[in-house]
C-alpha cells in the first residue's frame, strides 16, 4: 500500500530540514518503507481537504490506505510498530523508548517552541528582547538534564530507537541559536544522528523540494 504523506510546497526554513516532514521521512527511512509527498500550500493546507486529514491544517499528514494519521508523535509510533528498526524488541526497552518519544514532543521541544514564537512572532514587541534569556534559559535547564543523562552513551537507551529519533529531530531546531554548542555531549548526539544514513536520505530528499532555486 502506498504510503503518502504531506510537506510544504516550500519550507519556510529554505531546505534546513527543520520542518517536521522531515521526521516522518527519516522514519520512513530508518523502515526501509516507500513514500510519495503531497506538496501543499500554505494556503491549501487551511482549506477544507487538507483540514480533513489534520484537524489543525498543519502538516505533515501520513495516508496508508484508509489510514489517515497526523501529529509527528503518532506518525513514528506507527511505523515504529509496524516495522522492524525503531523499537527495541524488548518489551520494557520499548517502554522506555515511548518514554523519550515523549519526552521530546513534551518536555523538549516546547521551550524550543518558545524561542521560535519569541524571535519570530513576538520579536517587534518592546518586551521581545528583555524575555529572551528567560527563554533561553529553560531551554537550557531541559538540555543540562538531557546532557547528564547522555554523558557517555551513543544514544538514550541503548540501540538507536524511535526515542533517538524525535530527539534528535526537536534538538536540531536549536542550532542556529548556539545553544547546542554549549552541551557538547548534545552537539556530538545530534551530529551522530544525522550522520545515520536514513537521516542523510531523509534530508537530501526534502532538501531538494526546498532548496533555494529548486523550482
Ligand atoms: N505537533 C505537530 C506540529 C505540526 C506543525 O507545527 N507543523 C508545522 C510545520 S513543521 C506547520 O504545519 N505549520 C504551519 C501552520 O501551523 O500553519 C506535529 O508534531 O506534527
Amino acid at each position: 500500500m502506498t504510503i503518502v504523506i504531506t510537506a510544504f510546497e516550500r519550507s519556510p526554513d529554505g531546505g534546513k530540514g527543520l520542518a517536521r516532514d522531515t521526521r516522518v521521512r527519516w522514519a520512513l527511512e530508518e523502515v526501509g518503507q516507500p513514500y510519495e509527498v503531497r506538496l501543499v500550500s500554505f494556503r491549501a493546507m487551511k482549506e477544507p481537504a487538507h483540514l480533513a486529514l489534520h484537524p489543525f491544517g498543519q502538516i505533515p499528514t501520513y495516508e496508508e490506505g484508509d489510514l489517515v494519521l497526523f501529529e509527528t508523535g503518532a506518525i513514528i509510533f506507527h511505523l515504529a510498530e509496524r516495522h522492524p528498526g525503531l523499537f527495541p524488541g524488548d518489551a520494557d526497552a520499548r517502554a522506555r523508548a515511548i518514554s523519550w518519544m515523549f519526552a521530546a514532543l513534551n518536555s523538549v521541544e516546547p521551550p524550543i517552541l518558545d524561542l521560535s514564537i519569541a524571535k519570530f512572532v513576538e520579536g517587534d514587541q518592546a518586551w521581545s528582547q528583555a524575555r529572551l534569556p528567560l527563554v533561553m534559559d529553560r531551554i537550557r535547564h531541559r538540555l543540562r538534564s538531557l546532557s547528564a543523562r547522555l554523558e557517555g552513551s551513543e544514544w538514550l537507551d541503548g540501540a538507536f530507537s524511535a526515542g533517538d529519533l524525535m530527539m534528535v529531530s526537536v534538538l536540531l531546531r536549536l542550532r542556529a541559536s548556539g545553544l547546542l554548542d554549549e552541551f557538547p555531549t548534545l552537539a556530538t548526539y545530534v551530529a551522530r544522528g544525522e550522520a545515520r544514513p536514513a537521516y542523510k536520505r531523509a534530508f537530501a530528499a526534502q532538501l531538494a523540494v526546498n532548496a533555494p532555486g529548486s523550482d
